[in-house]
């Protein structure tokens, strides 16, 4: 008989709940064994949880249920990434409130969550679009504010001009408005921004000691992008000015033919000659229609124009052309170079379409210009013109100048009363009880910031709350924080390889300077799960049909049954197609298990035997879990059940398997420990021990015979197939000599006792 699943999982589900299985306080007597372990927290979106999600967190449930039964003191929470744009673009369409479908979300994620067994530290559970969190947001906006980490200053947005307004980067499609597909352009206005780039050597230096994927690691420092080279001067013919390059090739400067400028370089205006400037001013709103991507990709061609003015090379004295060209980015180096065409590719490409000339030289040190390292990474521009983020906590006065909110009036809470539809500038800007609140705060004639922040700004520092998620009085107590962080270990995928990872690490080394944590390193080990694919080998997509939802799984074969198969399917870390018999391989597995435990429940008294498999398994499952080699941990599993239900297995045996099995499938693991006369939680018991001598691999003398005469003995494995055994004595010398050069007719194997070959 199959175990029912619909019966089992939720009883135990309910009982967890009840007696607040992963809980933990903070008890000074286990400081010694606290572990902080973390998975990304989701965005709640209408579609539910995703089995990318439970896959990323069955794997670290199941290393945290083993560690607990090691005596690990574990912190596990979950929470809610709950601001963000597809609730607003909801709203718009729908004229359904963010909060409303937000919180409907938060529900629908956390019963499903719960229908799969992890055993997280509900109480903790977090949500970002909460005011008592926010608050917290917003005071740490303040300290930046008051600190000079956080600042304003004029920034390119997306624009659409027939929308009126601010576009997300996901909102423009090959360069036009999603809504109206009116062509985007790029727009400046007065942005907030917070100074990264302030602790970016800390950034850098700060990964060498991470355990973080390598090639993540590779990542972080590509986007970081240090580049060591000179900036070098070129003095302009007419008018007197100066025209500053940035180049990691100061060495070619010999060969440098023209200068090229980004057009929207600040100097443009000032040099372009009257005849050109109309050429200049068209090329310049071409230009802002293209992204920084567009722009720098190597294989369209090359596009410029002259500007009609000439610079001076300062090694040869010649007089060069001054052109601009959007292949140089205004955000990078000082947003002009020297081209040199003999030595640089994309220099010679525009020199080649413009007939511009390339001087070959044998590069050579000179003495113009000063060392400078530059960095690719800008500043994060953190506002958006946004309704559903937290609010900017800014207030302006009727000068126009900006001052922070006081602490005392946080949270400043998003109001009700706008029309999230965007209609040209920030929906919070047409909130009437909005713009009283600031009248009565501070006087007539102030204004609070329209803006909203960044939810990666509120995804920065939401582990930090974690260890104290309801204090009122800070974002989190300096005793919590010095007990749990920091973390420990944190699963998620690899998309967030850049952006959050270093946007989290720049919060704690700021928070860690303004005196607020004694660490700076937010995620000591990291480890990515791969993508699941489609049952056809896609990206799971609505459109594609190819979406597996995980509430099906569970109804269909069980809980227990999805997590195990979820970690079977192959390496954690890699990615890799749903198929669906191995589901039923899974289920099958465990409906095995649990005929054993129907087969011995009764037994008395308990014998022993399979001990040597046992011990095996016991060994194997502990190091592979704890390295996050689930599937072979799992296979591992599987042969010990395989020969317990060949040989027989024991009672206690039985039990102890149990307790291996527990991590993985939480549910069956429990019903079986208490059918099989156990008391309490399985998760109670300790985890099993090994005896090292009987997790080796059982050894027995070998007789090998040639022709039927004995010529050596070797020492193997007592399950030895009869392939191994073959190799390992036609490579003994003696069994060598014996066989001459013949051929060996005949192979005779007897398992665990001889082999003979006959020639
Ligand atoms: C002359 C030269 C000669 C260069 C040569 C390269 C090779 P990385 O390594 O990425 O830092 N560059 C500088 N500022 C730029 C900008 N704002 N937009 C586009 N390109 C820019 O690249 C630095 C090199 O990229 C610089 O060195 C400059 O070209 C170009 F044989 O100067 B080089």
């Amino acid at each position: 008989m199959p175990y029912d699943h619909k019966e089992i999982e939720p009883k135990w589900q309910k009982r967890w709940e009840e007696s607040h299985a992963g809980e933990v306080r903070e008890d000074p007597s286990k400081k010694g064994d606290a572990l902080y372990h973390l998975v990304m927290f989701p965005y709640p979106s209408g579609e539910g949880l995703h089995v990318g999600h439970v896959e990323s967190y069955t794997g670290l449930d199941i290393v945290t249920r083993m560690a607990r039964m090691n005596g690990q003191h574990i912190l596990f929470p979950m929470g809610f990434d709950a601001f963000g744009l597809p609730a607003e673009n909801y709203a718009i369409k729908t004229g359904v409130h963010p909060a409303e479908t937000t919180k409907r979300a938060i529900e629908n994620f956390t019963r499903q969550m719960k229908s799969v067994g992890f055993s997280f530290d509900w109480s903790r559970a977090l949500s970002t679009s909460d005011p008592e969190y926010y608050k917290w947001t917003q005071w740490i906006f303040l300290q930046f504010f008051k600190n000079g980490l956080a600042y304003k200053k004029k920034a390119p947005v997306n624009w659409c001009e027939s929308c009126k307004t601010v576009l997300a980067n996901e909102q423009v499609i090959d360069g036009a408005c999603e809504r109206c597909h009116h062509a985007v352009a790029q727009k400046d206005l007065e942005q907030w921004f917070f100074n990264i780039t302030k602790y970016v050597e800390q950034l850098l230096g700060g990964l060498d000691d991470l355990d973080w994927p390598e090639s993540l690691k590779t990542m972080q420092r590509n986007w970081i992008g240090k580049s060591e080279g000179a900036e070098i001067n070129f003095a302009v013919c007419r008018p007197d000015t100066n025209i500053r390059v940035f180049t990691t090739r100061p060495d070619t400067l010999f060969g440098a033919t023209y200068l090229i400028l980004a057009p929207e370089h600040e100097l443009v205006d000032a040099i372009v000659t009257d005849d050109f400037r109309a050429k200049v001013e068209a090329y310049k709103v071409q230009a802002s229609k293209k992204s920084a991507l567009e722009r720098s990709e190597m294989q369209k061609e090359k596009t410029g124009v002259f500007t009609g003015a000439f610079a001076l090379n300062p090694a040869t004295e010649e007089k060069i052309p001054i052109w601009i060209a959007d292949y140089v980015l205004s955000t990078y180096g000082t947003g002009a170079i020297m081209a040199v065409p003999a030595h640089d590719e994309r220099d010679r490409e525009f020199a080649e379409v413009y007939h511009l000339s390339i001087k070959d030289i044998v590069p050579e040190e000179n003495e113009f210009g000063t060392k400078k390292t530059t960095y690719r990474l800008r500043d994060w521009l953190v506002s958006r013109q946004r309704y559903w983020g937290a609010p900017i906590p800014v207030v302006y006065d009727p000068e126009g100048k900006a001052h922070p909110v006081g602490e005392e009036h946080l949270p400043l809470l998003l109001p009700i009363d706008v029309d999230f539809r965007p209609e040209g500038e920030s929906p919070l800007a047409l909130s009437e009880s909005y713009r009283q609140l600031a009248e009565n705060l501070y006087g007539e004639g102030w204004r609070f910031e329209v803006d909203t922040m960044d939810t990666f700004v509120d995804s920065s520092w939401y582990f930090l709350r974690y260890c104290d998620p309801s204090n009122a009085t800070m974002f989190a107590g300096h005793d919590k924080l010095d007990y749990w962080c920091p973390v420990d270990v944190y699963v998620g995928g690899v998309e967030h390889a850049v952006l959050h990872l270093l946007y989290a690490r720049f919060f704690c080394y700021a928070l860690h300077d303004l005196g607020h944590l004694n660490f700076t390193e937010p995620f000591l080990k990291l480890r990515n799960q791969g993508m699941i694919l489609g049952p056809d080998g896609q990206k799971m997509s609505k459109s594609r049909g190819n979406v597996i939802n995980p509430d099906d799984v569970v109804a269909d074969f069980g809980a227990d049954t999805l997590r195990m198969y979820e970690m079977f399917m192959g390496p954690f870390e890699d990615d890799k197609p749903w198929d669906t018999n191995g589901i039923l391989g899974v289920r099958r597995f465990l409906d095995k298990v649990w005929r054993l435990a129907e087969q011995v429940k009764h037994q008395r008294p308990d014998v022993k035997k399979i001990e040597r498999e046992l011990h095996k398994t016991i060994k194997k499952v502990s190091e592979d879990t704890a390295a996050m080699k689930f599937n072979t941990a799992i296979s591992q599993m599987m042969i010990f059940v395989n020969h317990a239900t060949a040989k027989g297995i024991g009672l206690g045996e039985l039990s102890t398997f149990i307790q291996l099995l527990a991590p993985y499938a939480p549910h069956l693991a429990e019903e079986i420990w208490k059918m099989l006369g156990q008391t309490g939680s399985v998760f109670e018991s300790p985890w099993p021990m090994f005896d090292e001598a009987l997790a080796q691999d059982e050894k027995i003398q070998m007789p090998v015979q040639v022709n039927g005469k004995v010529r050596t003995t070797l020492e193997v494995a007592s399950d030895i197939t009869e392939e191994e055994a073959l190799l390992l004595a036609q490579a003994d010398e003696n069994v060598k000599k014996y066989l001459g050069l013949g051929e060996v007719k005949k192979v005779i194997f007897v398992k665990g006792r001889l082999l003979n070959l006959v020639v």
